[in-house]
């Protein structure tokens, strides 16, 4: 099992993502110029992680993403969420 971190902690490391109310995840919302964007990021994500086998919750409106990390095994932001924030944040632009 990944080590817990909790997202006060996680949010901490990543500046843009925020810690969720009542609940220990953490998370960001993208703005990407149109749908074609969004969804390439989307399917970027996905394959990241089914590999990964840790998968976001998300809700996709025309370009934007919102998405939150939580490792449910784990009841709590761990450093799969870490891993996979960290990859959201470098392929979005
Ligand atoms: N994703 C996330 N975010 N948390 C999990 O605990 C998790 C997952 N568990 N994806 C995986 C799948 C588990 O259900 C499967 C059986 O390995």
């Amino acid at each position: 099992m990944a080590e817990k971190i909790g997202a006060a902690k996680a949010a901490e490391e990543l500046k843009k993502w925020s810690v969720v109310e009542g609940r220990d995840a953490i998370h960001r919302e993208y703005h990407f110029a149109d749908f074609n964007e969004a969804f390439g990021f989307m399917t970027r994500v996905a394959l990241r992680a089914d590999q990964m086998d840790h998968h976001p919750e998300w809700f996709n409106v025309y370009n934007k993403v919102k998405v939150l990390l939580a490792t449910h095994d784990a009841d709590g932001v761990t450093t799969l969420d870490l891993e996979l924030a960290r990859f959201m944040d470098s392929i979005a632009h």
